[in-house]
């Protein structure tokens, strides 16, 4: 294969290690000695393959088909020089893990017994594609589900390939719903694109509200532009109902009941407009509906809000103050405040706020969201998106969130007798693990995993195909959280007889008879296919460039001011207060039965809170899990009085759906009436077997059938 190479020798190799570069040596890569002296190495150009706003650039340095060394890309200005604790150790901690899967495993007990022996590949693909045959013949293609999601976000990996193979079948597919479910067509709702301040740009504002996200912990290389606004004179704010890592930092820390965002946002523009701090010329040429939200938001006066949202009325009013007359004011939010019932009309509150106060005409100034529309433009979509063409499709998606409810409906028509399940671990991810797994234990559903390791979800396949990682395989990542593009060139072969997860569906494809050409494209034509565009975002960058570099930044006129003139990319082309499909955001009360809220009288937030976990990623790696200790659960002292618990108690965390074991941490950084425990941890790995995913309840948002995994109630008891 032929990869650009950068040879480097022994004295570059000491020198880069001297300045950090090579953060990673081989003694704490390999399971192998050190040889005694580094002479020479060819370095290759790489990028993170989680599911991160970060997508940080690196570079590894491989002799003899082994890393010597691996660690940041030290040019890249948004990487600026280092990865996340969890990553610096990949190579060690992924690639090269003894318990990684290294053949494909076929399955001898029982459904979840966890009991396989070896097959080999060629034995397996056609013993797969018997049995594909046979389904799709006695209940139609539609009974095959593909189920892959963003273990990796590169997209060759994540579904350059698969799509094809699924759309080829006209398979049903997962709709991807968890993340982004809720506040992707919320914002879309409001002002027709999640583009709005460039990330390095946050370090011109002067007020930053980091609104349900967890910035310093999930988004880090973004909390530097937040500290260099600091020390020019911004305030941070942070709104979020646990006392996170980021809102431990802040000067300002809003602490609402979770869920109630929207009466929130609603209460500060009450505020914003009965004291005249609107910017009225911007509202009354760039936005729709002002004259019905004005009427809407009197209703949410400071004294009803205060009561939604467990807020002190004067903070309510001193941050709409604080917001509306500080330029420029920003607003970032990700994903954490999505995942609850009014998710989807709190992305859309808090997305109207810089319209009202025009705080999108200062650099700086307006909202931050997602940037991945960036990429969208940029690169060539119609090759990697080519399954988009092709005469046949994948006819019936269906939502992820409720993959245990699927996977048990026998009514569906047709139910699902064979499901794919790749780059994703719904076992431990997706809310009410105790109803996917009566799902994945029927013995008639084929059930098929590309995995690294035997996960929760893996124990329960047919078939397991040992996949490559990030190390050992082709790919390109785009990003949602900045402005780069990066490709990944393969360092090391695949280690035992793992493959990319697309050269498994180019198997499966001519095991399957599909003939069509598209099958026969490498990984890498993928890649360079990518950068043939000449969008402007892309000028004088093609795929030569981006072998020699590894990674670049889109060529963004600049200043990036998208909304100062409105130009908003709604149908009206303004910003639209008043939604066509969904009217005005309003807070609903989440309806619980009445059994429920006597049962189970607490409120459990599961959040990604683990340093060393990258959603399940990385919890079978035990440095990351001695250093997480044991999983916890946050309770207030007046609740965990009222049930004589104190710090350090293992209690059992319950409800209908399942029960947890955890250690108490006594403490006020969580809201009475409200506990929170990590996500993230493996459910095999604990005791008990059940994690934060057992207790979820699988009920969806407001808009966009995304994950109201918040509202969740449950009952604590001391174990
Ligand atoms: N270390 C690490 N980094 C990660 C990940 C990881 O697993 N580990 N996962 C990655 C992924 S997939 C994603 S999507 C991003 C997510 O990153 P974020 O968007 O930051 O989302 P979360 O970490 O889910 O939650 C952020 C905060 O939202 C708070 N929150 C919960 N409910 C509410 C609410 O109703 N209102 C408000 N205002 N706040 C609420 C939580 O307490 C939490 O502190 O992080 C990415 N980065
Ligand atoms: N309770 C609760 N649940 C949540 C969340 C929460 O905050 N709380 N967060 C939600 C969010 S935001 C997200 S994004 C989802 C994430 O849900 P998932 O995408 O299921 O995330 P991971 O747990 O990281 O699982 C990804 C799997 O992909 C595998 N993988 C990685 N690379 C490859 C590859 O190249 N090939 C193959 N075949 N496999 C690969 C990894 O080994 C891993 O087991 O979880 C959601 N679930
Ligand atoms: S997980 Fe995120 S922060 Fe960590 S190395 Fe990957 S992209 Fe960077
Ligand atoms: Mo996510």
């Amino acid at each position: 294969m032929s990869k650009k190479k950068e040879k480097i020798t022994r004295r570059k190799f000491v020198n880069q290690a001297a300045k950090g570069y090579a953060s990673v040596q081989l003694a704490s890569v390999l399971p192998v000695s050190l040889p005694d002296t580094v002479d020479e190495g060819t370095t290759y150009h790489g990028v993170c393959y989680h599911d991160c706003p970060d997508s940080c650039s690196w570079k590894v340095t491989v002799q003899d088909d082994k890393v010597i060394s691996f660690g940041a890309d030290k040019e890249n200005p948004f990487t600026a020089g280092k990865l996340c604790g969890k990553m610096e150790t990949f190579p060690r901690d992924i690639t090269y893990h003894p318990d990684r899967l290294l053949t494909p495993l076929k399955r001898v007990g029982k459904k979840g017994e966890g009991k396989f022996e070896p097959i080999n590949w060629d034995q397996a693909i056609s013993e797969l594609g018997d049995q594909l045959k046979d389904v799709i013949s006695r209940h139609g293609s539609e009974s095959v589900l593909s189920h892959g999601y963003m273990g990796t976000q590169s997209l060759v990996q994540k579904s350059a390939m698969s799509s094809r193979f699924f759309a080829r079948m006209e398979a049903s597919e997962i709709a991807h719903t968890i993340c982004g479910g809720a506040v992707v067509p919320a914002i879309f709702e409001v002002n027709g694109t999640s583009m709005g301040v460039l990330p390095e740009d946050m370090q011109h504002s002067r007020y930053i509200i980091l609104w349900g996200t967890n910035t310093k912990h999930s988004n880090m290389h973004q909390w530097p532009y937040a500290l260099k606004a600091r020390e020019a004179g911004a305030r941070i704010i942070v709104v979020d109902p646990f006392v996170s890592a980021t809102a431990e930092e802040a000067d300002w820390h809003i602490q609402p009941l979770p869920g109630t965002d929207v009466a929130l946002a609603l209460g500060m523009m009450h505020v914003i407009i009965k004291e005249n701090m609107v910017d009225q010329e911007y509202i009354d040429q760039y936005t729709s509906g002002f004259k019905d939200l004005k009427e809407h938001v009197k209703s949410y006066d400071p004294t009803s809000v205060s009561q939604i949202c467990g807020l002190p009325e004067n903070d309510i009013i001193k941050l709409a103050h604080e917001y509306a007359t500080t330029e420029p004011s920003l607003i970032r939010i990700m994903v954490g405040m999505e995942h609850n019932y009014n998710g989807g009309d709190g992305t859309r509150a808090v997305a109207i706020l810089p319209a009202l106060t025009g705080a999108w005409r200062k650099l700086g100034g307006g909202l931050m969201h997602l940037t991945f529309e960036m990429a969208g433009h940029a690169l060539n979509w119609e090759r990697l998106e080519y399954h988009k063409q092709m005469p046949t499709q994948p006819k019936r998606s269906l939502n992820m969130v409720q993959i245990g409810q699927i996977l048990n409906n026998r009514e569906l028509n047709p139910a699902i007798q064979a499901i794919f399940i790749f780059n994703s671990n719904p076992m431990a991810t997706t809310p009410n693990a105790n109803l996917t797994k009566r799902g994945l234990e029927r013995e008639d559903l084929l059930t098929v995993v590309l995995e690294h390791f035997m996960t929760e979800t893996a124990k329960y396949a047919d078939y397991i195909f040992p996949a490559t990682t990030q190390l050992e395989h082709w790919d390109i990542a785009d990003s949602w959280g900045q402005v780069y593009v990066n490709i990944n060139q393969p360092a090391i072969s695949p280690r035992g007889e793992a493959r990319p997860n697309s050269e498994f569906f180019r198997l499966l494809a001519k095991e399957m008879d599909y003939t069509e050409e598209c099958f026969q494209e490498s990984d890498k034509d993928m890649v360079k296919s990518a950068f043939d565009s000449d969008h402007p975002y892309l000028e004088g960058i093609d795929f030569e460039y981006m072998q020699n570099h590894g990674w670049a930044r889109y060529k963004i006129p600049e200043p990036y001011l998208p909304h100062a003139k409105g130009n908003f990319a709604t149908t009206s082309g303004k910003c639209e207060f008043i939604s066509q499909q969904n009217g005005l955001p309003s807070y609903k009360e989440v309806v619980y039965s009445e059994e429920e809220k006597i049962n189970f009288p607490l409120q459990l937030l599961t959040v990604k809170k683990t340093k060393g976990f990258h959603n399940s990623s990385h919890a079978n790696v035990r440095h990351l899990r001695q250093k997480e200790g044991r999983p916890w659960l946050d309770i207030h002292p007046s609740d965990a009085k009222a049930r004589n618990i104190s710090s350090g108690d293992e209690v059992i965390v319950y409800n209908q759906r399942g029960k947890v074991f955890l250690e108490a941490k006594v403490r006020e950084s969580i809201r009475p009436g409200v506990v929170c425990m990590p996500h993230g941890y493996w459910p095999s790995l604990i005791k008990g077997g059940q994690a934060s995913n057992h207790l979820t309840d699988d009920r969806l948002t407001d808009i966009g059938g995304g994950a109201a995994l918040q509202d969740c109630r449950v009952e604590v008891e001391k174990g």
